[in-house]
């Protein structure tokens, strides 16, 4: 007997669904895209196809693991729990509260778990030590969206399905499947783009295979979108082609700062001739509805901020902000609009470098810096849940020593990897299937409004889930005992009751809560998001709430995003601020680097479609092939250099000797390394026979996109040399 199930894809952004048939023993046997998604449509990439192999991956831990010296052992979870009491109550004694960090990874993302539970255990800690991958990644954008519309997460997304013109500068879908642009089948919409009559052009330093299928693709030297960005603002004034369609702030301050950058000026340093800069402005002024979408390549950059402000400058400038076809800001099923006051960073700094808090966070670049400086607030306890950093976070190869001399660390995690294996305690979350899935982060960047939910397929046997887990962590660092879910919920309610507009004003807490359904606390709080939320049963004219989102295992289309820019804004003048002090202060160091000298060659990054950062490398099918460490690197820099088949590569803080992989897709004077390879220590004996080396042990640290601190990866100067031969002798 087999079984037909249905769930979300939590592997990447895209959220496609997926249709499982299950033998009687729980056990995948075929993966298929689920036609009847309403978003997705049957999509499947090769790793949603490969989900049952990682869900019964031999190498995942099944039970805790205790390290004691160098030596693991399985442990029961309440011994696991109890060690982990036992660690932090010693360090705490020793050394106060802020001596604890916490860093969170990519997955968090992806899991219900993550979206619930990590706000209540940072709580819990009472530590201003937060780091997570978000500095490694996006948290220029959150930045420049605070400051501009007054919320990290008013991030507006292309409206790929309608627009006509697409710029799209540092992001490779056709790999990566999007980012902050959740759109499942994304190269589909991009054919589908042209195909009516649309125009799609691609700024990178590769060709990419996003570029191939793009109508132009331009070369740019790595970290200089700003500039490129700054030349097409500048045009946009000198040819009269600024059309708003919002009230705004700061326009000439715009104007007087874009001054500095005219096309031929920047086109030395972006290495993009003026005239298509120039003519890069003209179309997106003429196209009508157009939309410029940056991601990764540009935010992890010198400038990072800068450049994902200017995005939305140029959005604003051409009348695209917030209209069909252009950019817009979606409308999630969980979004509960609370008043915050405006957005802020660098309300506290790091003890070490003195970096800004972003969203309650720090800098992941200076996460080495606080372990290892002594001092009031040094860092010696961790706590990691579903990160990485020794193979993702600059100069990881450091953070990998640092971690070595904790006094404490518990990561919750289902692999003992590079990172985990500095830890005291290992507490592995259950199988894929033995968890529900709801996006509560990612629908909020959706293309289409829409709702999926996905109960849980097995039964947990007796572990717990990672909610469970993350909440038993809160209640032992709070020391609080109770429900931590009937808490919050009683929180939420309470809020909930005394807010105008909230759709349960002036009602009574205890008889909301008992209209609540769901098998688990998470559950529970969904059930509550999805009322409180604007298409929900307690919101006007809507019905939705999780018995829906059940009877509709396919996923709910909730309709086009639709122009909603007032309700979004939250900056204290309420119009959109397109000057905002800290990024103009951050323009004096744009323009001191104008006249920089480039170093001869730079480091980038690359994405494989049958990869994820640095853990999917232990799922047979995906690893192998085209998807391997290699450096790519121009034909003739491998001929200028002499260079054979490996080179070594040399940066300010590290060397690796690589595999070169010529070719004419990258620029000269740049190459380009994955990252999340450099396998070692790792209970995954897949990676291990593919290990790779880090692009993370080249990458510095010390260099920071200076208004989020968030980390440099793109543009990293390092030399290439031929490796020694060493002759017979
Ligand atoms: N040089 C360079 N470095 C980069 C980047 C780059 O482009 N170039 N990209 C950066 C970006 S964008 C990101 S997001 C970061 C990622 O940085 P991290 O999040 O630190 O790294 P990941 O490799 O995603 O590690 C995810 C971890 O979560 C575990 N895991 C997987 N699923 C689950 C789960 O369901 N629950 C739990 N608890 N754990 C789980 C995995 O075993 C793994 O240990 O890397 C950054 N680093
Ligand atoms: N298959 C796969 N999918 C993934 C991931 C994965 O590891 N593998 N990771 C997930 C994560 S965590 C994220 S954040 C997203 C990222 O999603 P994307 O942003 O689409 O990521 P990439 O595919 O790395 O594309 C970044 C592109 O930027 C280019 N680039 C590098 N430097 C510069 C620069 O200075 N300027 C410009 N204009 N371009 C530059 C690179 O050549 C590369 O083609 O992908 C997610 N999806
Ligand atoms: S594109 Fe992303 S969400 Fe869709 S099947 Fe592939 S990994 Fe899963
Ligand atoms: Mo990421």
């Amino acid at each position: 007997m087999t079984s037909t199930v249905h769930r979300t894809c939590p592997l990447c952004e895209a959220v496609c669904g997926l249709t499982l048939t299950l033998d009687d023993g729980g056990h995948v046997t075929s993966v298929r895209g689920d036609r009847d998604d309403p978003f997705s449509k049957g999509f499947i990439c090769p790793k949603g196809a490969s989900l049952g192999r990682l869900d019964e991956d031999p190498d995942r831990l099944r039970r805790p693991l205790i390290r004691e010296g160098g030596r693991w052992r399985e442990a029961g979870w309440d011994e696991a729990f109890a060690a982990v009491e036992r660690g932090l109550a010693e360090v705490t004694a020793a050394h106060g509260r802020q001596s604890v960090a916490v860093y969170l990874g990519n997955p968090n993302a992806h899991t219900m778990a993550g979206a619930l539970y990590n706000g209540p255990l940072i709580k819990a800690l009472g530590t201003r030590n937060v780091f997570s991958a978000s500095s490694a990644d996006q948290m220029p954008k959150h930045v420049a969206s605070g400051l501009m519309f007054g919320h990290p997460l008013a991030i507006p997304v292309p409206d790929l399905d309608r627009a006509d013109y697409l710029l799209m500068l540092g992001a490779n879908p056709l790999e990566s499947n999007g980012s902050l642009c959740t759109a499942p089948d994304f190269p589909g919409r991009l054919k589908a783009l042209r195909r009516r009559g649309g125009r799609l052009v691609v700024v990178d330093p590769r060709r990419t295979r996003t570029a191939e299928l793009a109508d132009e693709h331009v070369f740019v030297r790595p970290g200089t979108d700003a500039y490129l960005l700054f030349g097409i603002v500048h045009t946009l004034f000198a040819e009269d082609l600024v059309t708003l369609a919002h009230q705004v702030n700061g326009l000439d301050e715009v104007r007087e700062s874009a001054e500095h950058f005219p096309p031929d000026v920047v086109a030395r340093r972006t290495g993009v001739p003026a005239e298509v800069i120039v003519r890069l402005a003209r179309e997106l002024a003429a196209a009508g509805r157009a939309a410029v979408y940056a991601r990764i390549g540009t935010c992890t950059a010198e400038f990072g901020t800068l450049a994902q402000w200017l995005v939305d400058v140029v959005n604003t400038l051409t009348g695209n902000l917030d209209r069909p076809g252009g950019v817009m800001f979606p409308k999630p099923a969980t979004e509960f609009a609370g008043r915050r006051g405006p957005y802020r960073v660098g309300r506290w700094r790091s003890r070490v470098r003195g970096l800004p808090e972003a969203n309650g966070e720090l800098p992941v670049a200076t996460l080495a810096d606080e372990i290892e400086t002594p001092g009031e607030g040094q860092i010696k306890l961790l706590v990691t849940v579903a990160g990485n950093p020794v193979l993702s976070a600059p100069h990881g190869d450091r953070l990998d020593r640092a971690l070595a001399g904790l006094d404490f660390m518990v990561s919750v995690d289902p692999y003992l990897n590079e990172t985990t294996k500095h830890a005291h305690v290992i507490l592995p979350p259950p199988r894929v299937l033995q968890s529900g899935h709801y996006d509560f982060a990612l629908l909020g960047f959706a293309v289409r409004n829409y709702a999926r939910y996905s109960p849980p397929l097995l039964p947990l046997d007796g572990q717990p889930s990672e909610a469970q887990i993350l909440a038993r962590l809160t209640m032992i660092a709070s020391g609080a005992d109770g429900d931590l879910d009937e808490f919050v919920i009683g929180q939420m309610l309470a809020k909930a009751v005394e807010t105008p507009g909230s759709g349960v004003e002036g009602r009574d807490v205890a008889e909301l809560r008992a209209l609540l359904e769901g098998d688990t606390g998470a559950e529970r709080r969904l059930d509550l998001m999805l009322k409180l939320g604007p298409y929900g049963e307690w919101a006007a004219g809507g019905d939705l709430s999780l018995r829906k989102l059940l009877d509709h295992p396919h996923g709910l289309d909730l309709g086009p995003l639709e122009p909603r820019l007032p309700e979004v804004l939250r900056t204290a003048s309420g119009v959109v601020e397109l000057a905002p002090p800290l990024l103009l202060e951050d323009v004096d160091r744009l323009r001191a680097g104008l006249d920089a000298e480039p170093a001869e060659m730079v480091l980038i990054g690359r994405r494989h479609l049958r990869s994820n950062n640095s853990w999917l490398h232990n799922v047979g099918p995906l690893v192998g092939g085209s998807n391997t460490c290699t450096l790519q690197i121009n034909p003739a820099d491998v001929a200028r250099l002499g260079l054979g088949g490996e080179a070594v590569v040399r940066s300010a803080k590290g060397e690796l000797t690589v595999p070169l992989e010529p070719t004419d897709t990258i620029m000269p004077g740049v190459v380009s390394l994955p990252h999340g390879w450099g396998h070692q220590g790792s209970s995954q004996a897949v990676a291990a026979k593919h290990a790779g080396v880090s692009a993370n042990a080249l990458t510095d640290e010390t260099a920071v996109d200076v208004p989020s601190g968030n980390a440099v990866f793109n543009g990293v100067p390092v030399t290439i040399s031929p490796t020694r031969v060493i002759s017979a002798h």
